[in-house]
C-alpha cells in the first residue's frame, strides 16, 4: 500500500477543520470517527490530527456530552436524521453548532494521547494536551455520571451510539420496543450504498422512535433502549489510561485516572460471559445479558494486562473469529446462523476493530498476530478503495468507498 493514495482520501474528505467519514454517504463530523482519523492524520500533520479534535471539542454541550454527529451548516437533506430533526438550537444546554444529541464510544482522550505523541513539540508549542484535558475530564464525568448504569459502568441509550448500529446483540431491545409505523421514511443513505448493506427500514423506524424519545426527553435513566457495552466501556478504560498520561504530562496528577482505569476494569468482568469466551453487553431495560459473540466482546483486549486477555486470545483464534485465517476480525461470530458477510455489523470486518483488536494484542504479548493483523489492514484498504468493510471470506469490499477511517487506520498501521 503506498501511504499517497490514503493521505490523498483524508485530503479529499476534509473540511477545513475536520474530516467527513465519507463525502456522500456521512457529510458531517462524527465523533468517533473523529478521533480514528486523528490517529492516522497525526502521520500527516499533527497539527491538523490536533484540529479535528477540536472542532469536535468545540461542539460539546453543557452537560459534557461530545454529540454523535456535528452538522456541516446548510446540509439538511443529505443526511437523515439531520440539524432539522434534532433541532439541537431549541434544547438547553446546546452548543454553538447544531449536533445530534447522541453520543459514541469514547475514544477521544486514547486518540488526544497519540496525536500528542506524534509531536511533542508541535503540541507543547500550541498548548495543546492544557486546552483538552478539560474537555475530556468533562466528557468522561458526564459518561460516568447523566450515563452511570449498573455496576459501575456506562450505558448507552440508541444502538447508534454504541458505533455498531445493527449488531445482532441489539435486535432483542429493538424488538422489545412499542410497534412504531412512521409511514415513508426518509433513506438518504441508499443514494450511496445497496440496501443490502445497510439497515432495514424497520430497523431505521425504530432508530427514529429512539433518536425522538432522546432528543425531547432527558431523562436518559427511563430512556427505552439501554445497553451496557464491552466496547463503550473498554474505551473508556482504555482512555482513562491515556488521561493519566496526559495529566502527567501536564503535571497535573495521574492518580484519579489510575484509579478509574483500573475500577472500570474490574467492573467489565459483570460483562463476562465464560461460556462464549468473551464479553457481552447487558440489556438494562429488561435486565438481561445480550448473548451473542460479537467484536465489541473481544474489544476489552485493548486493556493491557486484562486478566482475561489469555481467554479473549483464544476466542479469536477458534472457530468464531477464525483470526489469521479470515480476513481481519469479523464482526460477528462467523458459525451463528445469521452470520451475514456482507451485511454491515452482521459479520463484516471492520478497519477500525481490526486497528483495535491490533492494539491489545500487542499490549498483552501476543506481538506475531498484532503484526500479522496490522499488516493485513495496511494491505487491505488501498486494493478495497479504502471500503468501509469488508466480507471476512473472501475480502470482497462493501458499505461505502474512499471511507476516512479506514484510510487513517491504514497509514497508521504502515507507520508502525
Ligand atoms: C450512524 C460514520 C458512522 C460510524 C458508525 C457506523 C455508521 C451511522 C449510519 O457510520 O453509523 O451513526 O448512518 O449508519 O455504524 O460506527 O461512526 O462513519
Amino acid at each position: 500500500m503506498s501511504a499517497a493514495s490514503a493521505i490523498a482520501v483524508l485530503e479529499r474528505n476534509w473540511r477545513g477543520s475536520y474530516t467527513v467519514p465519507a463525502a456522500g454517504l456521512y457529510p458531517h463530523q462524527w465523533s468517533w470517527d473523529s478521533a480514528f482519523i486523528a490517529i492516522g492524520l497525526r502521520h500527516v500533520s499533527a497539527r491538523r490530527a490536533q484540529q479535528e479534535l477540536e472542532s469536535l471539542f468545540a461542539a460539546q454541550w453543557d452537560d459534557g456530552r461530545l454529540p454523535q454527529i456535528v452538522f456541516t451548516r446548510d446540509n439538511d437533506g443529505a443526511y437523515s436524521p439531520g440539524p432539522l430533526f434534532w433541532r439541537s438550537e431549541r434544547i438547553p444546554g446546546h452548543p454553538p453548532m447544531s449536533t445530534a444529541g447522541l453520543v459514541q464510544p469514547p475514544n477521544h482522550a486514547w486518540a488526544v494521547q497519540l496525536v500528542h505523541e506524534a509531536d511533542p513539540a508541535e503540541s507543547a508549542r500550541r498548548g495543546f494536551l492544557e486546552r483538552v484535558y478539560p474537555a475530556l475530564l468533562r466528557w468522561h464525568d458526564y459518561l460516568r455520571t447523566i450515563r452511570g448504569g449498573p455496576n459501575g459502568l456506562t450505558f448507552l441509550v440508541h444502538p447508534w451510539e454504541t458505533g455498531m448500529d445493527n449488531a445482532p446483540t441489539w435486535d432483542a431491545p429493538l424488538a422489545a420496543l412499542p410497534e412504531v409505523d412512521l409511514g415513508e421514511i426518509e433513506r438518504p443513505d441508499l443514494q450511496h450504498a445497496d440496501q443490502s448493506e445497510r439497515p432495514s427500514n424497520a430497523e431505521y423506524s425504530r432508530y427514529l422512535y429512539l433518536a425522538a424519545a432522546n432528543r425531547d426527553e432527558w431523562d436518559v435513566s427511563a430512556a427505552p433502549f439501554r445497553v451496557v457495552d464491552p466496547l463503550a466501556n473498554a474505551l473508556l478504560a482504555r482512555s482513562e489510561e491515556a488521561l493519566a498520561a496526559i495529566a502527567a504530562e501536564i503535571g497535573q496528577s495521574p492518580e484519579p485516572h489510575r484509579a478509574e482505569r483500573a475500577r472500570l476494569t474490574t467492573a467489565l468482568d459483570a460483562l463476562w460471559d465464560a461460556e462464549l469466551g468473551c464479553y457481552v453487553p447487558w440489556d438494562d431495560v429488561a435486565g438481561r445479558p445480550l448473548r451473542a459473540r460479537t467484536v465489541s466482546g473481544i474489544s476489552p483486549i485493548v486493556l493491557a494486562g486484562l486478566p482475561r486477555a489469555d481467554e479473549l486470545v483464544a476466542t479469536l483464534r477458534g472457530p468464531h473469529f477464525a483470526l489469521g485465517e479470515a480476513v481481519l476480525v469479523p464482526s460477528y461470530d462467523l458459525l451463528a446462523s445469521d452470520f451475514d458477510p456482507s451485511l454491515y455489523w452482521r459479520g463484516p470486518s471492520w478497519f477500525n476493530m481490526a486497528w483495535l483488536v491490533a492494539e491489545g494484542l500487542a499490549v498483552n504479548g501476543a506481538d506475531d498476530d498484532a503484526r500479522r493483523l496490522r499488516a493485513d489492514l495496511a494491505a487491505l484498504a488501498e486494493p478495497s478503495g479504502y471500503a468501509e468493510y469488508l466480507d471476512p471470506w473472501t475480502a470482497a469490499p462493501h458499505g461505502t468507498r474512499s471511507f476516512s477511517w479506514t484510510a487513517a487506520l491504514a497509514l497508521d498501521a504502515l507507520s508502525r
